[in-house]
């Protein structure tokens, strides 16, 4: 095949349709699961929902004037993505039930082998669009296989696992726990919320939409484009905050303690549950019902650190043994050392994990030296934290779109050079000092030796900017033709 592409969320969706508007159409795209859809179509826990707004939490070129609500949740966004499927005639192209167990670049053909659950592929380009965001972590803790009921990741819900009315905890305080814990906490009969790092949470502004609104989006486009288009803008002034001078967050962290008191009388647990470090740092959370979740009499924050896990339930610091008929993992994704990176090998054998850990250098985030061919969605420091990563997505697919095309139509093998790739990783990473990612905290943003890998530490049109075009003097070029072009 021209392209392989793996993946099929937002990410490899988009790049299918991109790709066939610029005239490829021999493309494949690879599936691990029996539908398509991504991390939206995984995280089925109640409560998931985006935290980006609907209009801006969708393809530029796919609006869609039904979203019932501002903020939309998981079965919506799913629907959305089977729509564009379906309105792109993209299911034929998907390969379901193939889970890609190795990439690697064959210097004899000079195309990428794919390894796949059913069989062997071969293919000229490689798209990686799998996302950060794919595989569940559970945490390292001792004991974890030792624990006498179910274990569920909230990525990895479980609807036949029977909640009503049992003694139930969740680990983890993040931005799926701070959605699950609302919607469980009525029906379980208690519940116990592991806390390690209290979460900066701010109101949520969502609300459903009226039917006028809908109206006069599918009439009036340009209404929702101009909603959409401000949404942006409010949002990359936060950029403002986040990486000029993150001593702006002040006022975040203001309206956030102010919630936090309208929300919660108790004095000691405000305490436990006020954050100690730069909003920011760690993602920022929205939620009205988080906190008036621990005004239930069956709702407990522990604060004491998790010793162990047992058959029974879980041991903290303290001694005490809280036992727990389930157990729920809302404990985040690997994400700078996402398994998938491991799998894919360049042409020198070098893993692409490489990249997170600071040892492979990345042309914006998307393509790297002595990978012909390859590129990544979501790559390094693509991800955000301010705003919606389909705007970055979309922009790497105008690189991306731009770069195939030039390899299939002249036969060439396409990576970027060595030193323009160690300029722009090294210019990114001399802007990430000082930034709310620089602060201290630990997040999934930071690889092991503490260095932001994840986030753009910039305004998103900048990267619109920077991949807007394919630049040939950038990149080395060898087509069969001409051994090396530029
Ligand atoms: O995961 P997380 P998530 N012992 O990594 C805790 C997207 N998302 O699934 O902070 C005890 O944020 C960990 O504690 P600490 C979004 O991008 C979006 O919630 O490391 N606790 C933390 O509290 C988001 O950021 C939406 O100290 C342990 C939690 O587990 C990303 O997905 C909704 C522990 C993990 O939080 C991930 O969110 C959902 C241990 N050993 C997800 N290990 C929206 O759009 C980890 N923790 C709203």
């Amino acid at each position: 095949m021209d392209v392989a592409v793996i993946g099929s969320g937002f990410g490899g969706l988009g790049a299918a349709i991109r790709l066939r508007q610029a005239g490829v159409t021999n493309v494949s795209i690879f599936e691990r699961a029996h539908d398509l859809g991504g991390t939206w179509r995984d995280n089925t826990y109640p409560g998931c929902r985006c935290d980006v707004a609907s209009n801006l939490y969708s393809f530029s070129f796919a609006p869609n004037p039904k979203w019932t609500n501002t903020y939309s949740y998981q079965p919506e966004i799913w629907r959305y993505l089977q729509d564009v499927a379906d309105e792109y005639q993209l299911r034929p192209l998907i390969k379901y039930d193939h889970d890609v167990l190795d990439v690697s670049f064959d210097e004899s053909s000079k195309q990428w082998r794919l390894t796949t659950s059913q069989g062997d592929y071969d293919a000229r380009c490689v798209i990686l669009a799998t996302g950060g965001l794919a595989e569940p972590r559970l945490p390292a803790i001792e004991g974890l296989d030792t624990f006498d009921g179910p274990i569920m990741h909230t990525a990895q819900w479980d609807d036949a696992v029977e909640l009503s009315g049992k003694r139930v905890g969740v680990i983890g305080t993040g931005a799926s726990a701070v959605q699950t814990v609302p919607q469980i906490a009525p029906i379980v009969s208690t519940l116990e919320v592991f806390q390690r790092t209290p979460s900066w949470i701010l109101p949520h502004l969502g609300h459903p939409v009226i039917e006028r609104t809908k109206k006069v989006f599918s009439t009036l486009p340009l209404a929702q484009r101009l909603v959409r288009a401000w949404g942006y803008w409010r949002r990359e002034l936060m950029v403002l905050g986040f990486v000029k001078d993150p001593r702006r967050m002040t006022k975040a962290e203001t309206m956030s303690r102010e919630h936090l008191e309208r929300q919660i009388k108790d004095e000691s647990l405000r305490e436990k549950l006020t954050p100690l470090y730069r909003l920011g740092c760690k993602r920022v959370l929205i939620s009205n019902d988080f906190y008036p979740a621990f005004a239930r009499d069956n709702v407990t924050l522990v604060t004491d650190a998790i010793t162990s896990i047992e058959a029974k339930g879980v041991r903290t610091s303290d001694g005490t043994l809280h036992e727990c008929d389930v157990l729920i993992m809302a404990t985040g994704f690997f994400v700078t050392d996402n398994p998938m990176a491991t799998k894919v090998h360049g042409a020198t054998g070098e893993t692409l994990s490489n990249a997170y850990h600071g040892n492979l250098a990345n042309y914006k985030g998307t393509t790297f030296p002595d990978f012909p061919n390859f590129f990544m969605l979501g790559g390094p420091n693509t991800a955000l934290g301010h705003s919606s990563i389909i705007f970055m997505l979309e922009s790497q697919l105008n690189y991306v779109t731009k770069a195939v095309r030039v390899a299939l139509d002249d036969d060439a093998l396409i990576e970027p050079k060595a030193h323009i790739a160690a300029r722009w990783t090294r210019e990114l990473q001399a802007k990430l000092p000082g930034t709310v990612w620089d602060m201290g905290c630990s997040s999934w943003y930071l690889n092991d030796a503490g260095v932001n890998t994840t986030i753009w530490p910039d305004f998103t049109f900048k990267f619109r900017t920077a991949t807007r075009h394919f630049d040939p003097r950038d990149h080395k070029i060898s087509t069969s033709k001409k051994s090396e072009v530029s």
